[in-house]
């Protein structure tokens, strides 16, 4: 009997662990690596690597227009680039997912927002 209970508690405790690792594939699969979120005036992170070939998905959790295209914001300065390889910019309407992309050069790409100061993505394609 007590050997049974011992085998139940160990199989209770697989079950669970199971469970938590499926938790966490859920999670990171239903937003890839490749994905930025943006709210009303900024990116939610600053810079992102990925691979050549690959794209991003931009997502504007907020309802305002962003206008997205190859330059930076420097002090509160934009500064259009042309840089060799840099994807065309789009615009993101409210609630808009759109893709940025293919990179197909290797290299480091500024994008910014030309409608907001210091709106600022920083992609390295590796
Ligand atoms: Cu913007």
């Amino acid at each position: 009997m007590k050997k049974l209970c011992v085998i139940l508690v160990l199989l209770s405790l697989l079950s669970i662990l199971i469970v938590a690792c499926e938790g966490d594939s859920v999670g990171s699969g239903s937003d890839s690596a490749n994905t930025v979120h943006t709210n009303d005036l900024i990116f939610l992170k600053d810079q992102i690597i990925i691979k050549k070939g690959e794209s991003i998905t931009v997502i504007n959790d907020s309802a305002v227009l962003h206008v997205i295209a190859n330059g930076t914001w420097k002090d509160g300065i934009q500064e259009a680039l042309k840089e060799r390889g840099a994807p065309a910019g789009l615009t993101l309407q409210g609630k808009e997912t759109k893709i940025i992309g293919p990179f197909n050069t290797t290299g480091v790409f500024h994008l910014y927002c030309t409608i907001h100061p210091n709106m600022n993505l920083t992609v390295t394609v590796q």
